[in-house]
């Protein structure tokens, strides 16, 4: 059985409109989830651990008795740690090793000691950099419970120099899936509670008598989460509203089809709506790629989803030549991009627009996920255009700092009096003028 999965040439007329189809994406802000969500934000608000403790129980099916009795305690998450496997202890004991070790790179190149200069009056300006004092991280429940996403959302956060690291995670029906627990534990997570929802999103944004409010709440979830999220932004800070996951691969045919496909396949099978695309100078490679897909997808597990996800968002398309390719990748701004080719850094200093490049043809896109040690949280349905992975400056706010000397003061003054007298701002004039030795 094939898949009926798009092909499309960019030398056809239409090329362009046909590529918008592609990427259209609804991201789906449906009224009736975010009345919902706004509902739930308001009683959480007003009623506080009683409310979140009766959405809590109603929505995942559970008898808890208090907000208190569904936290995991410390205990509870070494434990889980404990009772993997060594395999899986050891992988997941790597991938946070190598999460750390970058983004501890990360805030040392991104000036996270801030700075500052001396005027030659004595006047010194400059900026001071600091942690955010507590995070909340949202990890979903079900089908996208991902161990990894803890790592990638806690470890920053650590890195930065959080105080206090509060998760949430959904557990319907009770069920606490054990990797995403030990995870926590890897990351250092604080606390951890098993609500979720808009409620969980609602009390970390206001606090609860037992839920602590957070400044900033980051991390993935389902369309109530996303519409709480939007609905609290201002009150607490977000990072972003995630789509669904995306590669774009550059090929120059050289590479194995049978690893093009399935990394192909490795984003689709996240999701019906997860979108992955092939760019390609070679006709007779991209038939080899499609006959890879279909002889390699009856033996993926997630074959349904790959399916769906591949025939209706997917696309194989026929490029001029690998110039095209890299003009085309800037234009859709993937959050993924592999650049599988000959001398990949040639084609990279010609990308502007992505999430994560992956260059050469062992840069597979699920080691990224993983362990390779950049963020996996990235920016998705062309967001990549405006914004950047999640990172140790998403924990961090810079401050301004401004200490005017005495003699900084004469000159400034008069030019801020200026422009006070301007806007009609007496008191900002005379607040300037205070302080000249020679008064007007
Ligand atoms: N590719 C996903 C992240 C992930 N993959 C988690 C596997 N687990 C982000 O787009
Ligand atoms: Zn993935």
């Amino acid at each position: 059985m094939s898949i009926a999965i798009r092909k499309l040439d960019a030398a056809q007329p239409d090329f362009q409109a046909q590529l918008t189809a592609v990427l259209a994406f609804e991201a789906g802000e449906d009224a009736a989830i975010d009345q919902a969500a706004a509902q739930i934000l308001a009683d959480v608000k007003a009623r506080g651990d009683a409310a979140v403790l009766d959405y809590t129980n109603r929505f995942d099916r559970l008898s808890a008795a208090s907000v208190t009795a569904l936290e995991i305690g410390r205990q509870e998450l070494q434990d889980a740690l404990a009772q993997l496997s060594p395999e899986r202890r050891n992988a997941l004991q790597t991938a946070a090793d190598r999460v750390r070790a970058y983004h501890e790179r990360q805030k040392k190149e991104c000036g996270s000691d801030g700075f500052s200069y001396t005027e030659a009056d004595g006047t010194v300006l400059g900026q001071k950099v600091t942690p955010l004092d507590r995070v909340g991280i949202y990890v979903p429940g079900g089908k996208a419970a991902y161990p990894s996403s803890v790592l990638m959302n806690a470890i920053p956060a650590k890195v930065a120099g959080v105080q206090e690291i509060i998760m949430v995670v959904p557990t319907p029906d009770g069920v606490k899936n054990p990797l995403v627990l030990a995870a926590a534990a890897i990351a250092g997570v604080d606390r951890v509670f098993t609500v979720g929802g808009a409620q969980a999103v609602a009390a970390l944004a206001y606090g609860t008598t037992t839920i602590p409010q957070v400044d900033k709440i980051v991390g993935p979830g389902n369309a109530y989460v996303a519409a709480a999220k939007r609905r609290v932004f201002g009150t607490v800070g977000i990072d972003m509203i995630a789509g669904p996951s995306e590669i774009l691969v550059i090929c120059d045919g050289t590479t194995d089809p049978d690893w093009i496909a399935m990394d192909l396949f490795s984003q689709a099978e996240h999701d019906e709506l997860a979108q992955s695309i092939l760019l390609c100078p070679d006709a007779g490679y991209i038939a080899a790629v499609e006959a890879s897909i279909n002889r390699q997808l009856a033996q993926m597990p997630r074959h349904e989803v790959i399916r769906t996800s591949l025939t209706d968002r997917g696309a194989l398309i026929k490029v001029r030549d690998m110039e095209q390719a890299c003009e085309i990748a800037n234009h859709i701004a993937a959050e993924h991009l592999e650049i599988s080719a000959e001398n990949p850094q040639h084609w990279a200093d010609r990308i502007r627009h992505a999430g994560a490049m992956f260059l050469g043809r062992y840069s597979s896109e699920s080691l990224g996920d993983y362990c390779a040690g950049p963020n996996h949280v990235l920016p998705t349905s062309r967001t990549a255009r405006f914004s950047s992975p999640l990172g140790v400056y998403d924990f961090q706010k810079r401050s301004s700092m401004i200490n005017i000397s005495e003699a900084g003061a004469q000159t400034l003054g008069k030019v801020a009096a200026e422009l006070a007298y301007g806007e009609g701002l007496q008191a900002h004039a005379r607040s300037a003028e205070y302080r000249l030795k020679d008064k007007p």
